[in-house]
Parts: structure tokens; sequence; C-alpha cells
């Protein structure tokens, strides 16, 4: 299938985006992908609350109806005040807005193509519009479309209403140099709970394109003091990370080495058999994976291969997992993508590995912090997608750590590092809870007091022994 993207210029955008308020737009169905026909629309856009159809003819209108309310194939006539016709027209005059007819329906819910009586889409099935002015919604036929009934495309998309600013943000952060320099020197004196282990391992694990290698490349950066790209990053069908790779991260240029190992995967994928495997998923948690291991689609990495290591410590293993999720895709997460989050977190949660959960392109998610970061914590489009993902995931609210990665800019900048950096030091003191949990587990008696680093970590009847 090919990729499907909006017909729609920024000019004719930007357009109908002033007819609808501050609202994001995702495309649902566009008729020259998925066909002109009226089974077609509605297997992709019945029930997706608020929608606006955007059809495109030969004279260089785009015309449509927006309505707030769900298609359902009832065969009833649907009332909405809210709903409208508009048409925006190749001249580039302001566009033609028409609301409905006092005391008439919206549109009739058949299970024809969108019917709003004085215009009727994909009708019978073709690329064709039926146009009946007076009946619902009255206009001229020159204006909304020029006279010209045959469609080039069309298009209809899910209106997503973006919400304001929260007057008190969710979450507190100060976006000053002073925290970004208290955050960094928390993250370079980080030292691992347990002697033995010197740097926390961190795995990164999501849905392709979800930004887990520019979330290295991103981290790197900070670090380094400019802008980096170690990993491969990009946009493609499948995974453009195709190995598993464990990156050291320098402070500074020839500096020495950061406490934390960021492991970048290959990118899950809805299909069962596609993407990471879950089993190596397992190999990796367990540290029998090495660097530059190039995943397989014919199976996972067997315990008697060449590659794997049999003999691991605990430096080797993961010490917490974090999911990274596209933000712009958390309200489309599919139900076979969150059978395979449950899956996965089924097996982390049987090895005690604490979970974190990252949602990525905040900037695109929400254009009020696309505009300032500052407004990640205020924006309630961005804080409605946290419980969104909080409750389809499983993963407790403070554990969703919205973030920004660097992706078209050459210079860091102050509020993107900070904002990064807290979500390492959050990475750093749950890798130390996993430490806590393993030596809990794995050592008897005494041998607990030797292992840690101080006995900050020690139940307190073992401080007391330590401490006589
Ligand atoms: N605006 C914006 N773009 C981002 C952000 N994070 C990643 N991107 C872009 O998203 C695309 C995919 O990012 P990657 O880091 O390659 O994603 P990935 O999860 O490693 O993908 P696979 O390796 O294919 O599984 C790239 O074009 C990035 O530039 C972000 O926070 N904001
Ligand atoms: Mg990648």
């Amino acid at each position: 299938m090919p990729v499907v993207t909006s017909s729609l210029s920024n000019d004719q955008q930007n357009k109908l985006l002033s007819l609808l308020g501050h609202v994001r737009l995702h495309l649902l169905y566009k008729a020259s992908i998925h066909g002109y026909t009226a089974a077609a629309f509605h297997s992709r856009c019945d029930i997706q609350g608020p929608t606006v159809i955007a059809a495109y003819n030969g004279a260089g209108f785009v015309f449509g109806a927006y309505t707030s309310k769900d298609y359902t194939q009832s065969k009833e006539e649907v009332s909405d005040k809210e709903a409208f016709l508009y048409s925006i027209s190749a001249e580039g005059n302001k566009p033609l807005k028409i609301s409905g007819i006092t005391g008439k329906c919206a549109f009739t819910d058949a299970d024809s193509g969108p019917d709003y009586g004085a215009l009727v889409f994909l009708h019978e099935d073709k690329p064709a519009v039926k146009s009946n002015p007076g009946t619902s919604f009255n206009f001229k036929d020159t204006e909304m479309h020029g006279d010209n009934l045959e469609l080039t495309d069309f298009e209809v998309y899910r209106v997503e209403d973006l919400g304001d600013l929260l007057a008190k943000p969710w979450r507190n952060i100060q976006w000053t140099d002073e925290k970004k320099q208290q955050l960094t020197k928390a993250v370079l004196n980080y030292q691992p709970a347990i002697k033995t282990v010197h740097q926390a391992r961190v795995l990164l694990v999501g849905p392709v394109g979800a930004g887990k290698s520019s979330f290295f490349n991103s981290i790197n950066s900070a670090f380094r003091g400019n802008m980096t790209s170690q990993a491969i990053a990009g946009t493609a069908e499948s995974s453009v990370t195709t190995q598993f790779r464990t990156y050291t991260i320098k402070a500074g240029k020839g500096g020495g080495a950061v406490p934390l190992i960021l492991c970048d995967t290959m990118g899950l994928e809805e299909n069962p058999d596609a993407g990471l495997d879950i089993e190596d998923l397992v190999s990796i948690y367990k540290g029998h994976i090495k660097d530059r291991y190039q995943f397989s689609s014919s199976g996972p990495l067997l315990a008697d291969a060449p590659g794997y290591k049999k003999s691991v410590t605990l430096s080797d293993k993961i010490h917490c997992v974090v999911y990274v999720v596209d933000t712009c895709k958390a309200s489309i997460l599919s139900q076979k993508m969150r059978d395979k989050f449950a899956a996965i977190r089924k097996k982390t949660n049987q090895l005690g590995i604490p979970q974190i959960l990252l949602m990525t392109k905040v900037d695109e998610a929400c254009p009020l912090v696309g505009e300032d970061l500052k407004n990640v914590y205020r924006s309630t489009y961005i804080q409605k997608m946290a419980h969104k993902l909080s409750d389809s995931l499983g993963i407790p609210l403070n554990c969703v750590l919205p973030v920004k990665n660097y992706s078209q800019e050459l210079e860091l900048e102050q509020d993107t590092d900070t904002l990064l950096l807290a979500a390492v030091e959050q990475m750093l003191n749950y890798a130390d809870n996993f430490f806590e949990n393993q030596v809990v587990e794995d050592q008897g008696g005494d041998d607990k007091l030797d292992l840690y680093r101080s006995n900050d970590h020690l139940p307190p009847a073992l401080t007391e022994q330590r401490v006589v």
C-alpha cells in the first residue's frame, strides 16, 4: 500500500484550520488510494468523532463538510448545529463557510457516501458529487465548486481538538540554565547502587518511527554539546534500525563516559511475525545479545547460535525499559499494537525490570508546544494523550514522560535539553530500583552488604547491622 499523504497545500490547510479553530487534522481516508466507494469510506471513517471532508475537483476547488457527529450507517437523519459546508477556491479568496438551514438535519447517516442533502459525496460509488443547493444547506454552485462535480480526489480527516493551555502545569519543571546544569551533574555523578555495575543499561523499545534512535542522538548531542546523528534515524515503512546497538555517551568531546548505556532496537510492528521479536527482546533483557546483532526475519537468536552471549553478568542485563511512542499516533494506537505492548509488558514485569513510557514528538503533536516547549505540561492535548497512553498501555501516569527529540535543529536548545535530561534522570532512578530488587532476590545474608556502594539502598534492618 503506498504511503497515504494529504493533498492539501499548506495554504489550503491553513484556510481549513481557520474554519475549525485550534485543532489537528488526522487523515483517515483518501479515495484515490482506498477506493471511491461508500464501503471504503465507512470502513475508515465510521465512529471517528468529529471529521471534515476535503473533496478536490479539476477547477481547483477544495470543498466539503464538517460534522461533530459520528458516521454510523444508522440510516437516521442527524442534527448537528456545529456542522457546516465550506469551499476554498483556487483564486485564494477567503474560504466560504455555509451553516445549515435552521430546523433541517445536517446529514443522513446512510450506508451511502456522505449525504449532506445539498452535497452528496461519492455519489453512486463514483468520484463524483451530487449538488442540490437549498436542501439543508444553501449556496451558489459556482461559489461552492465552480459547477464542476467530478472529483480528482476525496479525503476525510478526523478533527482532533487541541484544547487550550492549562492555567497551572500538571507537572512542575524549571526551565532555567541552572536546572539544566543540575540535571547534567546529577546524571554525570550517577553511580549504580551496586558496586560491580558502572553504567545503567537502558533499552529503547517501540513502534517503527517512534523516535528511539533520535532519542539516543538527542541525549548524545546534549552531552557532547553539539548536534550528533550517530544512530541512523528516518522514516520508512519498516524499521530503519535493523541491528541491536548499545551506545555509550561521552560527556563533551574526548570526555569521560556518561554512566548510561542506551540500547537501540528495531521497531515493533503490528504483524506478529514482523519487527522486533519478543523472544529476541527477552534475550536482550537478560544480556545475551551482543552489540551490532543483526535482527533476522527468519526467527529469534537461539541459545546455541554463535552470536549468543552465554555468560552474562548483572552489568549486561537491561536495568530499565523505555517504551517509546509517537504522541501524534497516541490516539490511533491499534489493538494489535496494544496487544503487542501487553505481551511485552508481561515479560518485562516477570523479569522485574522497571518501565517508563516516553512520549516523543510533542512538538508535532501540539502546535502550542511546537511554538514553545515550555508549554509541554500546560497543553491539554499532551495531558490528554499522556492519560490515554497510560490507560491503554497500563503504565502509571508518573512513569509517562513527554519529550521532544532533536530532528531538524542545527543548534542545541536549553528547554529541549532540560526535558531530555529530566527523562534520563528518571531512567537512572528506575534503574536503581532494579538493582535494589535484584540484590534482595539474588543474594542472601551478609553478601548483600558487599554489593552496595552505600547503605542507602539496604532495608532498615540491614542498615543497622552494617552501622554496628
Ligand atoms: N518533530 C519531531 N520529529 C521527531 C522526533 N523524534 C523523532 N522524530 C523524527 O521521526 C522520524 C523517525 O525517528 P527515528 O528516531 O528514526 O525513529 P525510530 O523509532 O528509531 O524508528 P525505527 O528505527 O524505524 O524503528 C525521524 O524523521 C525523526 O527526525 C521529535 O521528538 N520531534
Ligand atoms: Mg531507529
